[in-house]
């Protein structure tokens, strides 16, 4: 892989992350307009457009040519695209962001060739920054610093603390919670902190042990998954597949594949429609 490019990668991540972050804490109207999407619960803010909108005017001040994927819809029509795509939620926990919760995260994931090379997790309001880089590891930057991090070395499924998120959808919501209440009494406790991006980065700093989501797109999970890896951890979805949109499923290497037939045997059960191997 291209050391130089790498490198650019990173810092434009980084850079313009932290810069998006500000303007979401600083730019922020009295009145902040709202609409929404797929549901009455899937709200979308002017400050989502504003803040997607700078982000990909950043990207493409310096590098035009690269094609994104942003959940607010951002595409790049380049007459001729580079092998460079940016993979971008401005707001991953937009309806904490909304409710002025301090849970939220801007993502940003940038894949060189179709594969994952740097992951920019920024959570302004808790003054933290989560990066991975492809073969070098993941790292916590806050105000001591950076430091290279971890993920937790628990191999006790009934001493796993679980992070998980709802989908907007209130029929898979409803499903969700009879999967939650089927492996209540097999693990620690659960964790619903609202950011799914935020949620895996928090396995792979070892604060939980494992995670697991259904319903959710590339932008909210590309960035936190390749945190995961580059902390130690292990990332999948259903059986023989990769972590997806259909199952996102996250743990650290001890604990990884008991939990992983958990939520496999329990979406089995509650979410038939879904594809089994
Ligand atoms: C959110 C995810 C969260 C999930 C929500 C939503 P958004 O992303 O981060 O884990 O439970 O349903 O998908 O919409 O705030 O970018």
């Amino acid at each position: 892989m291209d050391e130089l490019l790498i490198k650019q990668l990173e810092s434009m991540a980084l850079e313009i992350a932290l810069a998006a972050g500000s303007l979401l804490v600083n730019e922020r109207p009295v009145h902040l307009s709202v609409d929404t999407k797929t549901s009455e619960t899937d709200v979308v803010t002017a400050m989502d457009k504003a803040a997607e909108a700078f982000i990909v005017e950043s990207i493409k001040a310096e590098r035009p040519n690269d094609v994104f994927l942003g959940e607010e819809g951002s595409v790049n029509i380049s007459p001729n695209p580079s092998n460079v795509q940016w993979i971008v939620d401005p707001i991953d926990g937009t309806v904490n962001y909304l409710h002025r919760h301090p849970i939220w995260s801007v993502s940003i994931g940038v894949k060189v060739d179709h594969i994952t090379q740097i992951g920019v997790v920024h959570a302004p309001l808790l003054r933290e920054t989560y990066l991975a880089v492809k073969g070098q590891g993941a790292f916590l930057i806050n105000e001591t610093g950076k430091q290279k991090i971890s993920i937790s070395r628990n191999t006790t499924l009934g001493h796993t603390l679980v992070a998980t998120g709802f989908s907007y959808e209130s029929e898979k919501r409803k499903k969700h919670s009879k999967v939650i209440s089927e492996i209540s009494d097999k693990v620690r406790d659960f964790r619903r902190d609202g950011s799914a991006a935020i949620d895996l980065c928090m396995v792979g700093l070892g604060r939980v042990d494992a995670y697991f989501e259904t319903g959710l797109h590339p932008w909210d999970y590309t960035a936190g998954a390749l945190f995961v890896q580059e902390a130690g951890g292990v990332t999948g979805g259903l059986a023989g597949e990769p972590l997806n949109d259909e199952l996102a499923i996250a743990a650290n290497p001890g604990v990884f594949n008991e939990f992983a037939t958990l939520i496999r045997d329990n979406y089995q059960k509650f979410y038939l429609s879904l594809r089994f191997k």
